[in-house]
């Protein structure tokens, strides 16, 4: 029989990949969705084409701030995998929102640890937490690891701190199997556009077609773990799949700055970043995370994962994939790197 599994925040960027991923493993895959007035599916609405995957793909509204409603859905599809990647993410937005952002982050993920062990009473079931490398902040040892104190530097951090530690007390008083994944950053062509490596993809592209001129950023010498979503996907499903659940940093090992990432993305389209950006005050952060670096050491010797996506090659994807999309303003079709 296959199994089955309850993605929240699937149509984010990690999200939608994930199911990608559990489909082609043959899972039944079930998405919790928000309701939106305007299209908030468009990075799955592939998957959701009449006739593919065997109907195995079911979106349901829903929000994790409902905990009445969440446990309802839980109980009734019984998913033997939860993997909880509902988040407002943006750690700049949460400084401007940050109750709305404890809510979701913090007590979103409360909720959907009630609603497992409330299921775990019939069920067996496994549960991802996304947690994040935002959590080591102002960092008390280089390079991190599962063992490395916390010190969070934002709202949102502080709230991946608390769901952090739910998780791990789930795990303790209820003998569930819950996993943390802390995961650094990780990018993609499904990145949202307002995290510093899209919007630097995005307005290179443009710029290369002359569709804009300028790019506006803060903090150039912040420094980033940055890898490939796809790879810390598998990362998610490979630690539900283990013997025993634990919490495990999942991290490139390797650290680069804003400033190079900028330089990497225009050097490939024969730009000088330096003609075109701008610094802008207002995108510094209150409190900045200077400099982040993992050590993926557990995860690589317990669960043989390794990121197969490396730095040049995560900057040249995303950089190719979004002058292509700046074509299609130009041209309305197909482009080519070829062509520019
Ligand atoms: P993302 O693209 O921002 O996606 C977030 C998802 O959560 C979206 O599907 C969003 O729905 C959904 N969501 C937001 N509020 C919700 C609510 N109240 N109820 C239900 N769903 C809600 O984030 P991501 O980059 O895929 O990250 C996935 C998870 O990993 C998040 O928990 C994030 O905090 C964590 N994380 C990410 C990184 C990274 O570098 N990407 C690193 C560490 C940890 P809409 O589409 O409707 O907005
Ligand atoms: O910022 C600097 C900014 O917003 C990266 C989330 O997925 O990863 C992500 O959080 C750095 C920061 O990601 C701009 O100050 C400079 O130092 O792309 P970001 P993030 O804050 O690291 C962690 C692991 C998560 O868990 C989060 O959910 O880039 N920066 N100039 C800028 N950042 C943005 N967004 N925009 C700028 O113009």
């Amino acid at each position: 029989m296959s199994k089955s599994a309850l993605i929240t925040g699937i149509t984010g960027q990690d999200g939608s990949y994930l199911a990608e991923f559990l489909l082609a493993k043959k899972y039944q895959v079930h998405g919790l969705v928000r309701r939106s007035s305007s299209g908030n599916t468009t990075r799955i609405d592939h998957l959701c084409k009449d006739g593919t995957h065997d109907g195995r793909l079911d979106l349901h509204h829903g929000d994790v701030t409902d905990g009445q409603a969440l446990a309802n859905l839980i109980l009734q599809i019984q998913p033997d995998e939860i993997y909880n990647l509902a988040a407002q993410s943006h750690v700049r937005v949460s400084f401007d929102q940050p109750a709305y952002t404890l809510q979701v982050v913090g007590a979103g993920a409360l909720n959907v640890l009630e609603a497992a062990r409330q299921l775990q009473e019939t069920k067996p079931l496994r549960l991802f937490q996304a947690s994040s490398s935002e959590m080591y902040g102002d960092v008390r040892e280089t390079p991190q690891r599962e063992t490395t104190p916390f010190c969070p530097q934002s709202p949102y951090a502080c709230a991946k701190v608390y769901a952090h530690h739910q998780a791990i007390n789930y795990r303790q008083s209820f003998g569930m199997f819950v996993v943390n994944g802390i995961m650094f950053n990780h990018e993609s062509e499904r990145r949202g556009e307002t995290f510093v490596t899209r919007k630097i993809t995005r307005a290179a592209g443009r710029i290369k077609l002359g569709l804009q001129k300028k790019l506006y950023l803060g903090n150039l010498d912040a420094k980033r773990d940055w890898g490939y979503a796809q790879d810390y996907v598998q990362a998610m499903w490979l630690a539900l799949q283990h013997s025993v659940p634990d919490d495990y940093v999942i991290a490139t090992e390797k650290t680069h700055s804003v400033r190079q990432f900028l330089a990497a993305v225009f050097r490939r389209l024969d730009l000088s970043w330096q003609d075109h950006v701008e610094i802008d005050q207002r995108l510094f952060r209150p409190s900045e995370v200077h400099h982040l670096l993992g050590d993926s050491t557990k995860i690589r010797q317990t669960l043989g994962w390794q990121p197969k996506t490396n730095f040049e090659n995560l900057a040249a994807i995303m950089t190719d994939h979004d002058l292509e999309l700046a074509g299609r303003e130009v041209y309305g079709q197909r482009f080519d790197l070829e062509g520019a």
